[in-house]
C-alpha cells in the first residue's frame, strides 16, 4: 500500500467517523477493516496445545492413523501386529498408569504390613509354642529350675502373706455386711507399688491420693528396689516400718545389704575405726552411694529390709489365681521354692529353648513367656475341668483361675507400667521423674491402678 492510497483510505474513515484528525490514530482504527472478519479475537488459551492435540490434527486426514502417540519418522506402527498396537494403546493411557500407581501402592502396602506387623507377631508366636514344646524340653536335657539351687546367706527364698490381709474373694457389695464393722465397710484392699527408689514424698502423695488406711483394712505390698537412687531411702523404709509393709528383694536392697555385710566383717577384723573401702578404681558412682547408703542404715531398717523374701506368695485372688509378687520376674512352670532368687531379683528377658533368665533387655521378655505358658495352662485345665464335670457338678467354685499364677513385680522402668493378662509391672520410672504406681485390689478380684506424679532426681 504507497502512501497515497492510505492517505485516501484513511480520509475515507475520517469523513465517515467525522472528528479525528490524528494520522497515527487513523491508522490503527483501520487495522480491523483491513484484516475482516475472519480475525476476530480468540482468548489465548485457545493457541495453547500439547504434543498429542498437535500430533492429532497433523495426522488427521490420515485415517489409518492409529489414536495413539507416534514419533515422527518411525514407521514402525504400520507393521506391528494389532495386538501389540492395542497393548501398547493400553499401557500409554492415562487411566492405565494411573491404575498402576495405585496398584504397587497398594502391593507395598501389603508388603510393609506382613513384613512390620504380622511377620514379627508370626515368628514370637511359633517361638513360644517352641518354647513351651516338650520335645524342646528333651532336646536341651531339661528346662531351667531342675538344677541345684544356689543358698545365698541372709536372703529369704519365700514368705506367705498373712491370709487375714487378703480382700475378699467375692465382691462385697453383693452380700449384706456387718454394718458395725468398721473395718469391713470398704472392704480390704492390696495395694502394690513399684520401684519406690527412696521418693518418700511421692510414695506419700500416692498413699494420700488412694486415702490408703492401714485401719480400713488396706495393707502396703513393696515390690523391691525401695531404696537407692532417690533423695531419701531411710525414710521410705521407715515409712513402710511404721505401716507393717509387706515388700520382696529388690537387686537394690541386695547390693546395699552385701555392702553391709562386708563393711561389718570388715570391722569385725580391723576395728569400727578402719572403714571398709574398695579401691576407688573398682568403684562406680552407684556402688559408692551403695556403700555411704549401707553406713547409713540403722540396725532396725537393715534387719527390715534382710526381712524381705526373694519372692511374697500373696495367696488366691479371684479371676488371678495365686496372686505372687517378685522384683524382677519368675520362670514359668518352676516352682517357687526353686526359683533362682539372683534371677528373681535381675531377670528381664528368658531363653526360648532353656529357660534360662537373663538380666539382658535383648531376647524374649520373660513376661511374653510367663502369660504364654498360663494361657496353655489354662486351656489345659479348662479341658480337664470339662471331662470332670459330673464328679464335680455340685461345686460352686466359678473362678476359672484356680490353678492359675499371676506375677506382681517392678525393675523393668524402661519398659514402664506393663499391665498383661498374668504379669503386672509397676515399675513407671519414678525416680527418673516419670511416675510412681500403685496396683490396688480389693474385695472380688477387682484391680486397679493408680499414678502420681515424681520430680526427676535421676537421669534414666
Ligand atoms: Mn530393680
Amino acid at each position: 500500500m504507497d502512501p497515497t492510497d492510505s492517505e485516501k483510505e484513511a480520509n475515507g474513515h475520517n469523513r465517515r467517523a467525522g472528528h479525528y484528525n490524528s494520522s497515527s490514530f487513523r491508522s490503527l482504527l483501520a487495522t480491523p477493516t483491513t484484516t475482516g472478519a475472519a480475525s476476530r479475537p480468540r482468548p489465548l488459551i485457545a493457541y495453547v496445545r500439547n504434543n498429542w492435540d498437535a500430533r492429532r490434527s497433523n495426522g488427521s486426514n490420515n485415517a489409518a492413523t492409529p489414536p495413539f502417540p507416534t514419533s515422527p519418522g518411525h514407521s514402525y506402527h504400520s507393521s506391528e501386529p494389532r495386538w501389540l498396537r492395542t497393548a501398547r494403546a493400553v499401557v500409554s493411557a492415562p487411566r492405565f498408569r494411573r491404575f498402576v500407581v495405585i496398584y504397587v501402592i497398594f502391593a507395598l502396602t501389603i508388603l510393609i504390613g506382613w513384613q512390620g506387623i504380622y511377620k514379627p507377631v508370626a515368628e514370637e508366636r511359633n517361638a513360644l509354642i517352641k518354647a513351651l514344646d516338650r520335645g524342646t524340653k528333651a532336646r536341651v536335657g531339661g528346662w531351667f529350675g531342675t538344677n541345684n539351687l544356689p543358698r545365698l546367706e541372709g536372703l529369704v527364698q519365700l514368705r506367705m502373706l498373712d491370709s487375714s490381709l487378703l480382700p475378699e474373694y467375692d465382691d462385697a457389695e453383693d452380700k449384706p455386711r456387718d454394718k458395725d464393722s468398721k473395718s469391713s465397710r470398704r472392704g480390704r484392699r492390696l495395694v502394690f507399688v513399684g520401684d519406690v527408689h527412696g521418693c518418700k514424698d511421692e510414695l506419700e502423695a500416692l498413699l494420700d491420693t488412694i486415702s490408703f488406711d492401714r485401719n480400713a483394712g488396706d495393707h502396703l505390698v513393696l515390690t523391691g528396689d525401695m531404696i537407692a537412687k532417690g533423695p531419701d531411702s531411710r525414710g521410705v523404709v521407715d515409712l513402710a516400718r511404721s505401716l507393717h509393709a509387706s515388700c520382696v528383694r529388690g537387686n537394690h536392697e541386695d547390693r546395699v545389704l552385701l555392702f553391709r555385710r562386708q563393711q561389718q566383717q570388715h570391722a569385725k577384723i580391723h576395728g569400727a575405726d578402719s572403714p571398709y573401702e574398695l579401691p576407688e578404681k573398682a568403684v562406680t558412682p552407684q556402688d559408692k552411694a551403695a556403700q555411704q547408703l549401707a553406713r547409713e542404715l540403722s540396725d532396725e531398717q537393715a534387719s527390715w529390709l534382710e526381712g524381705c523374701p526373694a519372692i511374697l506368695r500373696v495367696g488366691s485372688i479371684k479371676g488371678m489365681g495365686e496372686v505372687v509378687v517378685a522384683h524382677a520376674g519368675l520362670v514359668p512352670g518352676v516352682a517357687l521354692e526353686h526359683q533362682d532368687p539372683v534371677s528373681v531379683m535381675t531377670m528381664r528377658s528368658i531363653d526360648v529353648e532353656t529357660h534360662v533368665p537373663s538380666a539382658k533387655e535383648d531376647g524374649l521378655a520373660w513376661t511374653k513367656l510367663f502369660n504364654k505358658y498360663m494361657t496353655v495352662r489354662k486351656a489345659d485345665l479348662e479341658e480337664l475341668r470339662a471331662n470332670d464335670e459330673t464328679a464335680q457338678d455340685n461345686d460352686d467354685n466359678d473362678d476359672d483361675s484356680v490353678g492359675l499364677m499371676t506375677v506382681i513385680y517392678g525393675h523393668d522402668a524402661r519398659k514402664g507400667l506393663n499391665l498383661q493378662r498374668y504379669t503386672k509391672g509397676l515399675d513407671s520410672g519414678c525416680v527418673y521423674g516419670r511416675k510412681l504406681t500403685a496396683l490396688i485390689i480389693s474385695d472380688g478380684g477387682k484391680h486397679d491402678h493408680v499414678q502420681v506424679s515424681c520430680k526427676r532426681y535421676q537421669k534414666a
